[in-house]
């Protein structure tokens, strides 16, 4: 094997190290002939990566260097464009980074089983907003209603996207697929909404497991128990998830929250305070616009969960 530097995406990441995608096919290498499983090397261990809970992210662009027929080390790491973060361990001050390098969040809902759930929508919008991202909303399981949840209109008028999809029927398919052509999405949602089946929708020959994925990977396999990243037909890929019980936020300052509600955003300059809380204060132009029902009263309950969940953050840090 020659010693020359390969870039690569990181595909996957488990214990015993990542799966990369190199940009060229490689002879001597099974399947299609582009991926590898690396370790990386000691030193990007030690490189300012102490905080974060691996060295390396689902979605990072790396060199690296074949060592046998079909593995290899991670010699480097591009800097980030931009990163999809949670809370990792130690009570959440560790940064688990779920993607890097993506243009675009996708958050999955369901219409119906699980029900439509727009806290989960307004927290992963939040983020998406402070990780200074696009987001694109797919309502998914339309075969089982007929009418779009009301919130839906809510969400268009505040600029962002939505696609109301089945991949059962087909509903919506098209417009997701044109959406996702040309760029880097990441797909966010609860388990079960139906998120693998709408990306098999999209491109059939994935074959991303649906239902009760096994916490158990093989390799080579496209299970979901954690990102993959996986390229698109015709340009640009996506990043599937598995799908997370509770979306913790990490790193967003209490303060900045209500800049990260387009909504409540547009309202607080016009508060007496500049640092209102939106709360309890006095002459809060949020309060009044959720009085005179320009602020949808369930962005204002989202938007209070959240504060209070970052109060409780701050309180145990
Ligand atoms: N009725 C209906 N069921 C769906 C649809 N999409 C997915 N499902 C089902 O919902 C379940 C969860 O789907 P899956 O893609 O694994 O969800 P994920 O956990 O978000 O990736 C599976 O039983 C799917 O067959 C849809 O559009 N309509
Ligand atoms: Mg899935
Ligand atoms: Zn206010």
């Amino acid at each position: 094997m020659s010693g020359e530097s390969l870039p690569a995406t990181v595909v996957r990441l488990d214990a015993r190290g990542c799966l990369v995608r190199l940009d060229e096919p490689q002879e001597g290498l099974p399947a299609d002939g582009y991926e590898l499983w690396c370790g990386v090397r000691g030193r990007i261990h030690l490189r300012d990566r102490r905080h974060q809970k691996a060295p390396v992210a689902v979605g990072d662009r790396v060199l690296v260097v074949r060592s046998q027929e079909d593995r290899g080390a991670v010699d480097s790491i591009e800097p980030r464009r931009s990163t999809l973060s949670r809370p990792g361990a130690r009570k959440g001050r560790v940064e688990h980074v779920m993607a890097a390098n993506v243009d675009r969040v996708v958050i999955v809902s369901a219409l119906l089983d699980p029900p439509f759930n727009p806290a989960l929508v307004d927290r992963l919008l939040a983020v998406v907003e402070f990780s200074n991202l696009d987001a694109l909303l797919v309502i998914n399981k339309m075969d089982l209603g007929d009418e779009t949840p009301p919130e839906a209109a809510v969400y268009e008028a505040l600029g962002y996207p939505v696609i109301c999809a089945s991949a059962v029927d087909g509903t919506g398919i098209p417009a997701l697929r044109e959406e996702l052509l040309g760029s880097t999405s990441v797909v966010c949602g609860h388990s079960g909404v139906g998120k693998s089946s709408l990306l098999n929708a999209v491109q059939a020959e994935l074959g991303l497991a649906v239902g009760d994925v096994n916490a158990v990977t093989g390799r080579g396999t496209h299970t979901t128990t954690a990102a993959v990243w996986i390229p698109l037909n015709g340009g640009g890929a996506v990043i599937d998830t598995a799908g997370v019980r509770e979306f913790g936020l990490f790193g967003i300052p209490k303060r900045d929250l209500p800049w990260l509600f387009r909504d409540v955003a547009l309202f607080a300059p016009n508060c007496r305070y500049p640092d209102c809380s939106h709360t309890h204060e006095p002459d809060c132009a949020v309060q009044e616009a959720l009085v005179d029902g320009s602020l949808p009263p369930f962005r204002f309950d989202s938007y209070l969960k959240i504060l209070e969940s970052l109060e409780e953050q701050e309180r145990e840090q």
